[in-house]
């Protein structure tokens, strides 16, 4: 049976650039793009596109019925910052759109799932250099408890039900064709255009709070690579990672191609939620059983997102 895929959440940050690798990767008639609200042009007009609430159990049924579903990305999520503001409603979407999931591929209704986690994951109390695979879990936001819950779901429902549920843990995650929304490392996105623009950018985190992020081709190659593999024996939310730095040391980076570019500090809520998370993260079991790689580093980056954001 051909694979037909469906992206919940597919007009986001990760979604949709994730929708448009899928579609080159099998075909625009093999991805169904979904989401609440309209994506950009690219996302609308190469393939198809639904509207669906990931809340809503039995639009995201009737959909998997009417496209032959085999594989769900579902990508909906409310992220760090936002959730904070709206815990009840960051609770509903990050974990019930993920229930009715996990429960349609129990019924066999799909084949397989993948659901992004987090290094929101992780806390206070947790090794914050080189972070373990396996480690203290003891998140202090709402987003952190609905991906650690949402990881223990997976891991439960692969074990009872054999379902088939493939986890990341991204870092911040830096891309130019579509702005993240509502979390704590966005000010590594955010930061690229107002330095075009304005050659000024006013941080809502400290000069020296160092976080893991990684490039957007990174990120994708990473979620297609680890749904190519054959089914795990083991559930592992794996971590990944590829850089790590503050707002100072990117705005020493962007310094080098934008040598007026000037920063200012004005920590705000973020700041609190960056400081619980780690500053690096050791992902060696995801390069030794499925050969991730990571390829941009923090100057690659820089000059990718500076060039394609000018032109
Ligand atoms: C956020 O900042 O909330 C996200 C994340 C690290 O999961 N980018």
């Amino acid at each position: 049976m051909q694979e037909k895929i469906l992206i919940i959440g597919a007009c986001g940050q990760i979604g949709s650039e994730l929708t448009l690798k899928l579609r080159a990767k099998h075909g625009n008639e093999a991805v169904i793009a979904s989401d609440i609200r309209e994506g950009n042009a690219e996302i609308m007009q190469n393939g198809l596109f639904e509207f669906l609430d990931a809340t809503d159990k039995a639009a995201i049924l009737m959909i998997i019925h009417k496209h032959e579903i085999t594989t769900v990305y579902l990508m909906a999520a409310m992220l760090s910052a936002t959730a904070e503001k709206q815990p009840k409603k960051a609770w509903d979407i990050n974990m019930n759109s993920l229930l009715y999931v996990l429960d349609f591929a129990k019924e066999k209704l799909i084949k397989k799932v993948f659901w992004p986690s987090s290094i929101a994951v992780f806390g206070e109390t947790t090794p914050r250099i080189d972070t373990p695979q396996k480690t203290i879990l003891e998140p202090a936001t709402v987003y952190g408890i609905s991906k650690l819950a949402g990881e223990r779901w997976s891991a439960y429902y692969h074990d009872k039900f054999g379902v088939d549920v493939r986890t990341l843990r991204y870092p911040g995650i830096i891309s130019w064709k579509t702005l993240p929304g509502g979390g704590t490392t966005d000010y590594a996105v955010e930061i690229f255009h107002k330095a075009i623009k304005d050659g000024t950018y006013e941080c809502f985190l400290a000069e020296n709070t160092t976080l893991p992020m990684m490039y957007m081709d990174d990120a994708l190659k990473a979620t297609v690579d680890i749904m190519d593999k054959k089914p795990f024996d083991t559930y592992v939310s794996y971590n990944v990672a590829a850089v790590s730095f503050n707002p100072k040391e990117l705005t020493g980076t962007i310094q080098k191609h934008i040598p007026n570019f000037t920063i200012t500090y004005k920590p705000d809520f973020r700041q609190e939620i960056a400081d619980t998370w780690p500053q690096t993260i050791n992902d060696s079991l995801a390069r030794k059983e499925w050969d991730w790689n990571h390829e941009y580093d923090t100057d690659a980056i820089v000059k990718d997102m500076l060039t394609n954001l000018k032109s």
